[in-house]
């Protein structure tokens, strides 16, 4: 699947973009619950993101967790790193196959469209593009190969059909992996809760374990499936999509496992399982698993089926400008859960322009310490409040400094920092 455009490369971090390079970024592990470094020290680092499922418009959730995972790219990449970064899109569904029926629209065209709007809202948000951006339906050979694989190991069992189900729906056995359930460190009742809220079918008959996943779904009359040999004719489940998708393009262990805070159970800890059982002697699949905050609007997590959306394409047709839609992302931690209000925006928008005023001065304040503080926040778990806060009270200063500030290039070294390092563009 085509990617988006990448932000023109002179206002990216890299070698020769600012003076010095950026330290050794860590990150907070889900699993381990614990800071850890984050990719390698030198060399590539691999970046898998959860992509969307492409049945409405990307709202404010989605850019609050692809700006958080741009953030760790551009640490990454100021540290010296290079970058292999794969992402997915989760174009055939139950969700994305539901809304089209209701719709009377035709799946592959919703998907189709909302896939170039999120690529629209992410080249508007200068969010850097994955190497391989990959759908379901492009990569389903793949995925099915998968899935053989798994009943080749004895980690995949026909579910006999019960209920008017159809026969030889394929699934997981969860106790086919011994460190399933290392990922999430849940207990079984709040895992077996979360299954049935996000996609899972904990009461389907016929499971060895309640908390098995769907590989395989055989063709049900009106929705799309694919050929795939011994399986018959059906479409992926979720999990195994992601992980199929990983292990081609990226091999194990990832460097980072990436997605908002709502994929850690079941999808990740699935994923993992799936990979556990394919690659045993690669083991973990990610060697850290980076789980951002979820956004909430009117006190309720944004979401597509609730429709509470602030959708990013909106916020753009009516003239935001999207460097203000950013900052009020990285106002906020990565890891926190936020509400959108208006007054959010609006405090994005003030700083802006007192940032481009106090960078626009004919002399200004030192800014190396600004730039080391970016830095160092960045590489802490990826700070971007304790960064703003930085940059602050550099523009702080520079505006209330009536003439005694010297320095004539800090006003274009704050801007290049902020540029390179936030991603976002001053006027
Ligand atoms: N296609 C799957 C991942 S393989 C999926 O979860 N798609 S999604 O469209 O529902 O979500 C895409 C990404 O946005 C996920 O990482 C999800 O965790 C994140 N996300 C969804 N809603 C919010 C929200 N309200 N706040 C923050 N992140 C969100
Ligand atoms: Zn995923």
């Amino acid at each position: 699947m085509r990617s988006w455009p990448a932000p023109d490369p002179s206002t990216l971090p890299g070698p020769g973009a600012l003076p010095g390079r950026g330290e050794r970024v860590h990150l907070h592990d889900s699993s381990s619950g614990r800071l850890q470094p984050a990719g390698p020290e030198r060399g590539t680092a691999t970046l898998y993101v959860c992509g969307i499922t492409p049945y409405d418009a990307t709202h404010l959730g989605h850019a609050n967790t692809y700006v958080a995972f741009d953030l760790l790219q551009r640490a990454w990449r100021d540290a010296g790193l290079d970058v292999t970064y794969v992402q997915n899109v989760t174009d055939v569904d139950d969700p994305l196959l539901e809304r089209a029926a209701a719709t009377g629209v035709d799946w592959a065209e919703l998907a189709a469209s909302q896939v170039q709007l999120f690529r629209e809202d992410m080249t508007a948000l200068s969010v850097l593009p994955p190497q391989q951006y990959l759908g379901v339906v492009e990569a389903v050979d793949l995925v099915s190969g998968a899935v053989r694989e798994l009943l080749a190991a004895g980690a995949a069992y026909r579910v006999p059909g019960t209920g008017g189900e159809p026969d030889g729906d394929v699934y997981f056995p969860v106790a086919a992996d011994p460190a399933f359930g290392e990922v999430s460190h849940l207990d079984r009742a709040t895992m077996l809760a979360l299954s049935a809220e996000r996609g899972g079918d904990p009461d389907r008959p016929g499971k060895r374990d309640p908390l098995d996943p769907l590989l395989w779904r055989v063709q049900r009359p009106g929705e799309p499936g694919w050929d795939a040999g011994e399986l018959g004719r059906g479409r992926p489940g979720w999990h195994v999509e992601c992980t199929a998708i990983a292990l081609q393009h990226l091999g194990t262990p990832v460097d980072v496992q990436a997605g908002g805070s709502d994929l850690l159970f079941p999808h990740h800890e699935m994923g993992a399982s799936h990979a556990h059982v394919l690659r045993p002697h690669a083991q973990p699949f990610a060697r850290l698993y980076a789980h951002s905050g979820m956004v909430a609007l009117d006190g309720e997590k944004m979401s597509k089926s609730r429709g509470n959306l602030v959708l990013v394409s909106r916020l753009r047709a009516a003239g935001e400008d999207p460097a203000a839609v950013r900052l009020a992302i990285v106002s906020h931690h990565w890891r926190s859960d936020w509400e959108w209000t208006d007054g959010v925006l609006a405090t994005a928008r003030e700083r802006i322009a007192r940032w481009s005023r106090a960078a626009a001065l004919p002399a200004a304040p030192d800014a190396a310490p600004v730039l080391a503080a970016v830095r160092e926040h960045l590489a802490s778990d990826l700070d971007t409040p304790g960064a703003v806060a930085a940059v602050d009270a550099w523009a702080d200063a520079a505006l209330a400094d009536a003439g005694s500030a010297v320095d004539e290039h800090a006003g274009d070294l704050v801007r290049r920092t902020v540029t390179a390092l936030l991603g976002v563009h001053l006027p």
